[in-house]
């Protein structure tokens, strides 16, 4: 299964950008409206999401995404249609940056026929394979090594897709970690492991957790490269998700990406969060907001306030008859519970 050795790093540092600017970091117009309409829409979706938990309407685990929008939106702007996306429990901004159904996520949270397992999974089970998207994993760390299997699968079939695999801080201290970074190493395969930093596993945060608490560094005995991003900047996400994405596809085996970010909400809804102080979240919402950046950027850009405005009021549309339908649509058949299961 040899291919060609090529230096994606310096190969890319030397081409111009898509946008046509010299510098990695600057969008077009177009491309911070979709980040900004992208990341609004998983904000606002979980925003949502919560407020039906509150409401009794959503029941069991729900891990909320709210502070991390740009990882996913920037990450998806450097794929291609058939690169696959595998992730933890903290997944419905995962499944809308990968353009599953607002409706459908909705509905599997409040346990309804038309969610995505039948209403069946929940917040953390759900799959789409016509977007790629394969889950929505509850076990700690258990979808690192499935999604160094999907790389596996894309390098036996000769294809050039990449696989993203999305795991916590937390998630980087389990040993099926580091057998899946050997095997992606050895065998070359084409995968990308995102480590989403937010500084916390549960109450944990990474100092009282971690030896390393420099993730990028974690693939260094398995001669894995990484790098440390700006998990708030949607544009050095995309700037880092490009190179390793080049990476990837022209056969140079892994990439780990470090995404420091932060998660404004507690671990999951039951989370009361008194292992941090408010000034703390307050802090990080101020001053490095993943949206608001995109926001003000616009704003300078001398776009109005009003046409902002719009994009919310579409985002809320959408979100509302999301929710009015995960409300409304029945629940799942008690024959349904003799589907889709291995018998
Ligand atoms: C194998 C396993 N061990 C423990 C747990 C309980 N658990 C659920 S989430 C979590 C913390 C993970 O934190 P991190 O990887 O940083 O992800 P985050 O929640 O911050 O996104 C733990 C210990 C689990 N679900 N699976
Ligand atoms: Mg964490």
């Amino acid at each position: 299964m040899a291919l060609p050795k090529k230096s994606a790093a310096k190969e890319s540092g030397q081409e111009k950008q898509a946008n046509g600017s010299d510098s990695p970091l600057e969008f077009t117009r177009d491309q911070e409206l979709g980040a900004l309409r992208d990341m609004l829409l998983i904000r606002r979706f979980e925003e949502k999401a919560g407020q039906l938990y509150g409401m009794g309407a959503i029941g069991g685990f729900c891990h909320l995404y709210i502070g991390q929008e740009a990882i996913v939106v920037g990450m998806q702007m450097a794929l291609k249609m058939g690169d696959q996306v595998i992730t933890g429990y903290r997944d419905h901004g995962h499944m809308l940056a990968c353009g599953m159904d607002a409706k459908g996520v909705m509905a599997e949270l409040t346990g309804r026929h038309g969610g995505y397992s039948k209403g069946k999974g929940g917040s953390m089970h759900m799959f789409s394979k016509e977007k790629n998207f394969f889950g929505g994993h509850g076990i700690v760390g258990a979808q690192v090594s499935l999604g160094t299997g999907l790389a596996f699968a894309n390098r036996y079939r000769g294809n050039d897709f990449v696989s993203l695999a999305y795991f916590g801080d937390g998630a980087s201290n389990q040993g099926q970690v580091y057998e899946s970074f050997n095997m992606a190493e050895l065998w070359k395969l084409p995968v990308i492991y995102i480590i989403e930093n937010n500084r916390y596993a549960m109450g944990t945060s990474v100092t009282r957790s971690s030896a390393q608490t420099d993730f990028s560094k974690r693939g260094i005995s398995f001669n894995i490269p990484g790098e440390q991003v700006d998990g708030m900047d949607v544009r050095a996400v995309k700037a880092a998700g490009d190179k390793a994405v080049a990476w990837c596809r022209e056969g140079n085996g892994p990439f780990i990406l470090e995404m420091q970010t932060y998660r404004y909400r507690g671990h999951s809804m039951s989370d009361p969060a008194k292992y941090r102080t408010r000034e703390e979240v307050d802090k990080v919402r101020h001053d490095q907001d993943p949206i608001e950046q995109v926001r003000n950027r616009l704003l300078t850009a001398k776009m109005s306030e009003q046409e902002l405005k719009a994009i919310d009021a579409e985002v809320r549309e959408i979100v509302n008859a999301a929710a009015d339908f995960a409300q409304h649509d029945p629940e799942p058949e008690a024959s349904e519970l003799w589907t889709d299961v291995y018998r």
